[in-house]
C-alpha cells in the first residue's frame, strides 16, 4: 500500500463532481487499499477519492471509536443514497482537506445507501450516529461539496483564507526544505 497526499482546500478538484467507477479491477482495489491506509494514517474515519486527487465515485470509512475494538473498514463504490430520515442531528465536523477547522453541520440522523463493493456485489445498508454523518460527509465529497458549504459566507471565507495561508506556509517550508543546490 502507498500513502497518498491529501489535497487541501481550496483546490478545484475538491469542487468537481466525480465520475462513476466503470468496473472493480486491480487499479480500484489498489486505490481502496491506499485510501484506507491514508485514512488510518491521517488519522481519520473517512476519505473520498477526490481528496487524494482521484476523481472517481469511491470513498472509504471506518467509524469504530473503541481503539480496542477490531476495525471495520468499508469501501463504497458508486454509492447512492436511497433514503434519509426526517430526523436530523448536529455534529461538529472536520475534514482532512480542511485541517484543524471544525463547525456544526446538521444532517439527517440516519441514511440508507446502496453501493458496489470490492467483491463486485451490490450492497445496501442503513447507517446511524457517526457512521451516518461520515457517510453523508464522504458522499458530499463525490459531488464536490465540502462541510464548509453548509456554513454562512463569512465563516466559509474565513476558513478558506486560513487554508490559503496554510498552503502558502507549506509551500515555503517545502521550498526551503529542499533548496535547489
Ligand atoms: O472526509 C474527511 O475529510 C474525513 C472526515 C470524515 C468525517 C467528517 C465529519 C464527521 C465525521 C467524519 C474527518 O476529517 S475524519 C476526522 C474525524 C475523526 C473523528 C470525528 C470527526 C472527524
Ligand atoms: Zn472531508
Amino acid at each position: 500500500m502507498t500513502l497518498r497526499p491529501i489535497l487541501i482546500h481550496p483546490d478545484p478538484r475538491l469542487k468537481k463532481v466525480c465520475e462513476p467507477v466503470p468496473e472493480v479491477n486491480d487499479e480500484i482495489r489498489k486505490l481502496a487499499d491506499d485510501m484506507l491506509a491514508t485514512m488510518y494514517d491521517a488519522p481519520g474515519i473517512g476519505l473520498a477519492g477526490p481528496q487524494v486527487g482521484v476523481m472517481k465515485r469511491i470513498f472509504v470509512m471506518d467509524c469504530v471509536k473503541d481503539k480496542e475494538a477490531a476495525p471495520e473498514p468499508m469501501v463504497l463504490i458508486n454509492p447512492e443514497i436511497s433514503w434519509t430520515s426526517e430526523e436530523t442531528n448536529v455534529y461538529e465536523e472536520g475534514c482532512l482537506s480542511i485541517p484543524d477547522q471544525y463547525a456544526e453541520v446538521t444532517r439527517p440522523s440516519e441514511v440508507r445507501m446502496k453501493w458496489l463493493g470490492l467483491d463486485g456485489q451490490s450492497h445496501e445498508e442503513q447507517f446511524d450516529a457517526l457512521w451516518a454523518t461520515c457517510a453523508q460527509h464522504e458522499f458530499d465529497h463525490l459531488n464536490g461539496k465540502l462541510f464548509i458549504d453548509y456554513l454562512g459566507p463569512m465563516k466559509r471565507k474565513m476558513i478558506t483564507r486560513k487554508m490559503e495561508k496554510l498552503k502558502r506556509e507549506r509551500a515555503r517550508a517545502g521550498a526551503t526544505k529542499d533548496p535547489i543546490l
